[in-house]
């Protein structure tokens, strides 16, 4: 089972009582105020771990909560902290919040933790509120209640390069030529049903990419047919899109009407999903119809398109090549973006600085 998407209910842990107690000794007659203070509750907390790779088991437990804090005790005991409550989320999970319905929350990373609710304050036990004037305060502080909320936790997952072609055009074939994963392969549409993350190893550079296989699009995907547009969210943070076109043209479709289609697609679900670098691949030329297809195919479309064979393995030492060369190209162009908005608001924030101090009257 696949879930992408789905609600969880959190509660923070609430804080303690604080305790009211006196010091109570043979031959110490007045002994003073001794009560301890609430322990604080525990908070909620989102953490990234990879050994979770969906949802699933927030779907079947979606009530968490942390532990409350203890009461205080007598002879200056303070209550103990509530125990926290971990959520773990596969990297690439966005938190909304369903009230808001701003996103409160991104994990990106394995690790990385955030924190979604505090729990709430213990209360103050007597001997906080002893002064000059009241040195025996029968008073103490109940402790804060933790919060509640109401998430939805909505999965994109994080891969370097999306697959998206029609059904059968081999996506799932590749992936399992080239990364560590094996999603199943048949020659019946929508065979793979969900995502599927496999990791291509380039082991002379010490590297690796990740590659999301996702279901096959059709036509009208964007008015829910077949699969849908349900799964382009686990490519939208890919740097690069492959696209697979199979140029044996089965099932009497033609493989440029195809290529239009998935662009158009793509751009119903997404207009800055055309934006991506792209990279086109031909898929089955090992086929002697696949040849012709091509050849037309370059004179019908200008763009460049790199053909392979997942039968006899021909290009495809080419395309692992290709897709590494593309990745980076992405990221270095993404990294420059990145860093020219940066610099632009650097330079936007000291000029409004500077128009601030001006406007000071001298
Ligand atoms: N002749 C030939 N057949 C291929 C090639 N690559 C894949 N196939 C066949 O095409 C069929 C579909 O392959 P899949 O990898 O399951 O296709 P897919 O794109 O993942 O399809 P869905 O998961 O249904 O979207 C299988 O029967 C494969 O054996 C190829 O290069 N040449
Ligand atoms: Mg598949």
């Amino acid at each position: 089972m696949f879930v992408d998407e789905t609600k969880v209910k959190v509660k923070a842990g609430d804080g303690g009582r604080g305790c009211v107690s006196f010091r109570r000794e043979k031959y110490e007659a007045f002994g003073g105020p001794n009560g301890g203070d609430g322990g604080k509750g525990g908070d909620v907390i989102l953490e990234g771990s990879v050994n979770e790779n969906n949802l699933t088991r927030y779907k079947f437990q979606p009530h968490w909560n942390a532990g409350r804090g203890e009461h205080g005790r007598g002879s200056d005991q303070s209550g103990a902290q509530g125990a926290n409550c971990v959520i773990r989320v596969p990297p690439g999970t966005i938190v909304v919040d369903m009230v808001t319905k701003q996103i409160v929350a991104e994990i990106l990373e394995d690790g990385e933790r955030k924190l979604l609710l505090e729990g709430g304050n213990g209360g103050w036990g007597n001997k906080k509120f002893k002064s000059s004037v009241n040195r025996a305060p029968r008073r103490s502080n109940p402790g804060e209640d933790g919060g509640t909320g109401e998430y939805k936790l909505i999965l994109k997952s994080i891969a370097d390069i999306g697959l998206v072609g029609y059904p059968n055009a081999g996506k799932s074939t590749l992936t399992n030529m080239i990364t560590n994963a094996h999603p199943k392969v048949a020659a019946y549409p929508f065979t793979t049903l969900h995502p599927q993350i496999g990791v291509i190893e380039y082991p002379s550079r010490y590297k690796t990419l990740q590659i999301a296989d996702i279901p096959g699009l059709i036509d009208g995907a964007s008015e829910n047919r077949g699969l849908g547009h349900r799964f382009l969210r686990h490519i939208e943070r890919c740097f690069l899109l492959t696209l697979i076109v199979d140029m044996s043209g089965v099932d009497g479709r033609d493989p440029w009407d195809d290529y239009d289609q998935l662009l158009s697609e793509l751009g119903a679900y997404d207009e800055s999903l055309l934006e991506k670098p792209r990279l086109v691949v031909a898929n089955k030329m090992d086929e002697d119809v696949a040849v012709e297809n091509l050849e037309i195919f370059r004179k019908k479309r200008e763009v460049a398109i790199q053909p392979i064979s997942c039968l006899t393995e021909e290009g495809i030492e080419e395309l692992r090549e290709l897709l590494w060369e593309k990745v980076a190209e992405a990221k270095a162009k993404e990294k420059e973006v990145a860093e020219a908005k940066a610099k632009e608001k650097e330079v936007e924030s000291s000029e409004s600085g500077n128009a601030k101090s001006d406007s000071k009257p001298a």
